[in-house]
This record gives C-alpha cells, sequence and structure tokens, in this order.
C-alpha cells in the first residue's frame, strides 16, 4: 500500500500465501502454535542449530539418520558446536553428560534405522530438572504427529522430514519445524528468512494435499507393519526383528505408552549375516523397491550401511548394530498378502 507497507506478504523468501497455509496446518497436527516449512529436512534441523553458538554442546541419540549424523559432524563441528552421543534408551544416559554448555537435545524415536525408542517425556522432564533453557527437540519422522506428539509430551521443537509420511507419496523433499513458543517461533522464522531454505509454493501445495490423507495412510502402514514384523520375527531364516510393536522390543512398554501405535518401518537381520545372503535378499523382492528413502505408499527396502548410513564410519556404525546384514523396511499401504508373498520368495531366493 506504500514503500515499506506490504499487505502480509512482501517476498516469498519470507512468507508465501501457499506456504502460510502448509505452516498453519504443521502446527495444528503436532498441537504447536507456530510451523516452518523447509526446502527439506536437512535444512529444518540446519535451522534448529543455526540457534546456538560456537562452544555450545548438543546431546544427541546415538543411532541418527545417516545425514543429521553428517551434519553435526563434518558441518557444525568445525563451527565450534560439540556434540556427544549416548543411548536414549534411559533418560539418566542422557542427565549424566549435560554439562553447562548443553544447550539442545536432539532426539529421534524411532530411530532411523534400529528403531529404538527413547521415552520423551521422561528425557525432557530430567533435562528441564537439570537446566530449564536446555532446549528438547524431536525429529518425529518416524512415528508422525498420527502416533506421537512430542510437543505435548514437553519437548520445545518437532522437526520432520516431510519428504517421508507427511508428504506421503514419494513426490515432493521437504521439512518443519513445528513449536509452541513464541519467541522460539520468531527466532526460528528470522533464521528461515535471513538463511533462506524455504519450501516452494507447489511442494508446498503437495505436502497438504498428502496431510489430508495422513491419518488413513497411518492406519494401514501400521497395520502393514506389524503383519510384516510378526511374520519376520516366526520366520527360520530371520534371526533378529527391530520393531517396537513387538513385545519382545526393548522399549516396548514405553512406544505403548507415547504411541498410539507402531508405524510402518520394520528393520531385520537374516540368521545367514553375510553380505552375499543380504545383498540377495535385497535384489530379490519385487514390490519392494530397493532405493533410499520411506514413508510413501509404496514400499522401499534400504541398506543402511551402503545406502542411508553410508556416511556414518564404519567403526561407529558397527558399535551400535548398523552390521551390513541390517535390511530396512518401508512398509507400504499394498495389499498385505502381497507384501508378505513378496518378503517370503525373496527369503527363499
Ligand atoms: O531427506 P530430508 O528431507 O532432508 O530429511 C532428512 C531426514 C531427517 N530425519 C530422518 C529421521 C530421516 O529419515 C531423514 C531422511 N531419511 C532418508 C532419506 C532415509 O531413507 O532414511
Amino acid at each position: 500500500s506504500s514503500p515499506g507497507n506490504n499487505k502480509g506478504y512482501e517476498y516469498s523468501r519470507a512468507a508465501n500465501p501457499t506456504r502460510t497455509a502448509l505452516e498453519k496446518s504443521f502446527a495444528s497436527i503436532e498441537n504447536g502454535t507456530h510451523g516452518f516449512a523447509f526446502s527439506s529436512g536437512l535444512a529444518a534441523i540446519d535451522c534448529v542449530l543455526r540457534t546456538l553458538n560456537p562452544g555450545d554442546e548438543v546431546i544427541a541419540g546415538d543411532d541418527l539418520y545417516g545425514g543429521t549424523y553428517r551434519m553435526f559432524t563434518k558441518l557444525f563441528q568445525k563451527y565450534g558446536l560439540k556434540f556427544s552421543y549416548v543411548d536414549m534408551n534411559s533418560a539418566s544416559n542422557v542427565a549424566e553428560v549435560i554439562t553447562d554448555d548443553t544447550k539442545l537435545i536432539w532426539i529421534e524415536t524411532p530411530t532411523n534405522p534400529l528403531m529404538k525408542i527413547a521415552d520423551i517425556e521422561e528425557i525432557t522432564t530430567s533435562v528441564k530438572r537439570a537446566n530449564s533453557a536446555i532446549l528438547v527437540a524431536v525429529d518425529n519422522t518416524f512415528a508422525t504427529p498420527y502416533l506421537q506428539r512430542p510437543l505435548d509430551l514437553g519437548a520445545d521443537i518437532v522437526m520432520h522430514s516431510a519428504t517421508k509420511y507427511l508428504g506421503g507419496h514419494s513426490d515432493l523433499v521437504m521439512g518443519a519445524l513445528m513449536v509452541k513458543d513464541e519467541e522460539l517461533a520468531k527466532e526460528l522464522h528470522f533464521i528461515q528468512f535471513a538463511a533462506g531454505a524455504v519450501a516452494g509454493p507447489m511442494d508446498a501445495f503437495l505436502a497438504l494435499r498428502g496431510i489430508k490423507t495422513l491419518h488413513i495412510r497411518m492406519q494401514r502402514h501400521c497395520e502393514n507393519g506389524k503383519a510384516i514384523a510378526k511374520f519376520l520375527d516366526s520366520h527360520p531364516k530371520v534371526k533378529e526383528v527391530f520393531y517396537p510393536g513387538l513385545e519382545n522390543h526393548t522399549n516396548h512398554e514405553v512406544a505403548k505408552k507415547q504411541m498410539s501405535a507402531f508405524g510402518g518401518m520394520v528393520s531385520f537381520k537374516l540368521k545367514d549375516e553375510s553380505k552375499q545372503a543380504t545383498f540377495t535378499f535385497l535384489e530379490s523382492t519385487n514390490v519392494f523397491t530397493l532405493a533410499e528413502s520411506l514413508g510413501g505408499v509404496e514400499s522401499l527396502v534400504n541398506h543402511p550401511a551402503t545406502m542411508t548410513h553410508a556416511s556414518i564410519p564404519e567403526t561407529e556404525r558397527l558399535k551400535i548394530g548398523i552390521t551390513d546384514a541390517l535390511i530396512r523396511l518401508s512398509v507400504g499401504i499394498e495389499d498385505v498378502n502381497d507384501l508378505i508373498e513378496d518378503i517370503n520368495q525373496a527369503l527363499n531366493k
């Protein structure tokens, strides 16, 4: 209306009507007050880390998406941020390593790819007791707000690779942050605007359309995921299955408490742990496509050691159990019998 006075939309990096609609939806599905849409999940994580200063310390889980680990170790470490990695199986593991420099706790639950579960409420309570200024961020990509809402459990920031379940159709790359604090929202918005890794309007439209069916898709992902985890768990050629919905999962009780169901991600190892047997399986599926990414309607199979987690040094990977024998499934929404038949025939190759 006049120089310096706009009607809410001045330049699309600051705000764009389609992105605003999506950001409102992001806030709403996580019970937050503000949402932010980025050009990728990693761009969303990058935004959170830019709130920190050299010398600050981040405590993160020891099992993380390989790209998150790569960003922490190869990018931010060189700007003077410090990182420590702990098994978030128990809240005391986190409390024990808090120092005066600790400013951020980075939780992935369930973790990628080992499906470990962290008790968000317990960790947040004990961290805030130690120092209420420490921020707790949760990467909620695997669970989605349909199954778990970290802000309700005390976390300050929720992050998503919206590339996955929120988009749901493997046709966009996007990240999301959701918060419930006005000051934190202002800071994140400033970084998003100043650093510039915003989501484009067409992708925002696709993500909004994806979110409309999130609940229905998640119901089927969970049903299929559980059926496949059970099938694998009772198969004579399978050594170990990693799925929080199985009663033999280490943190099944915590998963039951904080999630309404257990999702569509399932990892497992064959009894024959040779690379050859693992690769034979990976090369033999017909319905499951061998590819990175997850959370789309189509089922995918992935080999973390050479694909999604290849950027983690072998010694670090092996320490936590990401061996060459680990296989990760993103179970889609296809007919479950087709999926089980496909896995069965690949196991018998
Ligand atoms: O790929 P991008 O949208 O930048 O999101 C990164 C990311 C962050 N957090 C989690 C838990 C993730 O799984 C990812 C991306 N993961 C894959 C591409 C994958 O296949 O595991």
